[in-house]
């Protein structure tokens, strides 16, 4: 799969300050301290932020809201992983997962996810370990050494458990809402569901309508909740452009984003969205709203 570099539009730092609820002074600080931001350069030299730097500002105020030092939540946020000897167990988890997968071994495949849950949190399991598997058995499938039934099998068990990590708890209020769905004919659903993950763990209310949706039911439902965003994700290359004229009409009244590799930036521009090229975890901080206090 090709990865589109590029993601628009980037930023002034006072824009950026203004999203995610930071004075451009901390701003500079973080950058400067921390190495948090990568900003580029305009002829006159000005830095343009894009939307990685603005995720992770929010994957650093989320990591601080849970109780991490900054320095501590900025090296999560830049790292956007771990340390080499947890990436070296991470990498053996997501074979055993992958095999106990193949083997239809449900008992070892929750045993695995419970021990990993326990120690690196939901989501690192979600991106160290559960999408890299799947990448793992999508790779399989496609030399044909796994069949059908194998892919069918790992997908509803991960998709429960997906599902299961989503917080129910509604003590802390919502700060926001967001409508997640994929277009008509996609039915890759587990990234959409991990950013539904995050975003709930960033108190958003998450709306799921998840796999082939139809646009106008999409429309509906959106007028029906006034959503802060609409994510639509796809991995098939074809079904978002097919549906373009329908998510144009959709994203000029609403604040709708595109994902996964069925989509790209330029896609997103044809219809008026934004292109959200990151992995389903990172890209909470992006779709989360800024948030409304500053942290130290
Ligand atoms: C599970 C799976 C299925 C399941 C999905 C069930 C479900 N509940 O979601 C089922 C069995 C239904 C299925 C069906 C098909 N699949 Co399939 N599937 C997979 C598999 C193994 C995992 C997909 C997945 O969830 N990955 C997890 C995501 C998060 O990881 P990712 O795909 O690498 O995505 C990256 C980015 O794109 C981005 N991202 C992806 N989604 C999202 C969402 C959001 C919100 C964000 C922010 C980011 C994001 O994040 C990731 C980077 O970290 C992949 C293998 C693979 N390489 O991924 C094949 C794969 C995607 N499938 C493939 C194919 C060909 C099919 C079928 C045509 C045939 C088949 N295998 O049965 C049908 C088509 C169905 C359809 N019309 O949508 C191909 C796609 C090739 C292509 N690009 O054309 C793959 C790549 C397998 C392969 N190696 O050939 N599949």
């Amino acid at each position: 799969m090709t990865r589109p570099s590029s993601i628009e539009p980037l930023l002034r730092i006072g824009e950026l300050g203004r999203r995610v609820g930071l004075s451009p002074d901390r701003l500079r600080a973080w950058e400067r301290r921390y190495e948090l931001l990568q900003p580029t350069r305009t002829a006159g030299g000005f830095r343009l932020y894009s939307a990685r730097d603005e995720a992770r500002v929010r994957n650093m105020l989320a990591y601080i809201e849970q109780g991490l030092s900054a320095a501590e939540a900025a090296r999560l946020a830049v790292a956007g992983t771990h340390s080499s000897e947890d990436g070296a167990a991470a990498g053996a988890a997501q074979h055993e997962l992958a095999d106990a997968l193949a083997a239809f071994d449900d008992v070892q495949v929750n045993a695995i996810l419970d021990r990993t849950l326990a120690s690196r949190g939901v989501e690192a399991t979600m991106r160290d370990l559960i999408y890299p598997s799947l990448r793992e058995l999508g790779d399989a499938w496609a030399r044909a050494e796994l069949h059908v039934g194998q892919e069918h099998f790992a997908a509803n068990l991960l998709q429960r458990r997906l599902l299961g990590m989503m917080p129910a708890d509604e003590s802390h209020p919502a700060t926001s809402r967001v409508v997640l769905a994929c277009p008509p004919g996609e039915h890759h659903v587990l990234g959409l569901i991990g950013l539904g993950v995050a975003l709930r763990r960033r108190r958003c209310r998450v709306t799921l309508l998840g796999a082939d949706t139809p646009i106008d039911v999409l429309a509906r439902t959106a007028d029906a909740v006034a959503p802060h965003a609409i994510v639509l994700a796809a991995t098939m290359p074809h079904c978002a452009p097919a549906a373009r004229a329908q998510i144009h009409m959709l994203a000029r009244t609403h604040r709708v984003l595109l994902a996964g590799a069925g989509a790209s930036p330029a896609v997103a521009t044809e219809v008026g969205a934004q292109y959200l090229d990151t992995d389903p975890v990172s890209a909470a901080g992006f779709v989360a709203p800024p948030s409304s206090h500053e942290a130290s």
